[in-house]
């Protein structure tokens, strides 16, 4: 093992199957990230999942709205909102992770999106940064210092998670390989990078802990 893991987690945001390939909002190459995390997973003894879980009213989806499509922005509740398919609804086969991510040693998964009336990127609070997941707090019980990134998807999900993470004074990676973008536009998943490498995240490839 390349890193000293100790006091660290490994956080996987969002792989479920409408972010997968064929899925309502499918990532391009998502299902490359599940063999990655599974290899990381072994070195871990402390994981935890995130999980997309909208109810079906959920303001987020273009449905719910008179006369918008997916990809067109509104002001939802005081928020600017990207418009999305309706994805990862509550007790759907969508919603459920990839069967082949291994759920074996998660210490928890954390539901996020549950609210209607905003969206809910960040794996730690909501888009207001009203609502708290808890995930923070149980990290800092934990005694985790270092949080490591993997998932989906690198522009929304995992960006905002990792900067949420930075924000709250965890040593925070993302592991490059284990992640990918939805491309609305199709530098979003650099500019992404940037702008969490700007924040002060550390950006790693798998290798540096499978090696
Ligand atoms: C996500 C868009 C909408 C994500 C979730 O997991 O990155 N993206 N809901
Ligand atoms: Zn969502």
């Amino acid at each position: 093992m390349g890193m000293n893991l100790k006091n660290s987690v490994l956080l996987i945001i969002d792989v479920q199957n409408d972010f997968l390939p064929g899925g309502a909002l499918a990532v391009n190459q998502g299902d490359e990230v599940v063999s990655v995390i599974n290899a990381l997973q072994e070195e871990f003894d402390f994981i935890v999942a995130t999980q997309d879980f909208h109810p079906a009213d959920h303001g987020s989806f273009a449905a719910n709205h008179p006369d918008k499509n997916p990809g067109e922005v509104i002001e939802l509740n005081g928020l600017t909102q990207v418009l999305w398919p309706i994805h990862c609804v509550q007790g759907s086969e969508g919603a459920e992770f990839h069967e082949e991510l291994n759920p074996i040693k998660w210490k928890a998964i954390f539901q996020k999106g549950k609210n209607p009336g905003v969206d809910s990127y960040s794996g730690f609070f909501d888009n207001a940064r009203r609502g708290d997941t808890g995930l923070g707090d149980f990290l800092q019980n934990e005694g985790i210092m270092n949080v490591f990134v993997t998932g989906l998807a690198q522009d929304y999900c995992v960006k905002f998670t990792a900067l949420d993470s930075v924000s709250l004074g965890f040593n925070t990676y993302l592991i490059t390989d284990a992640t990918r973008a939805v491309n609305l536009n199709p530098k979003d998943g650099d500019l992404a990078l940037e702008e969490m490498k700007n924040a002060g995240v550390k950006l790693i490839e798998s290798t540096a802990i499978l090696d």
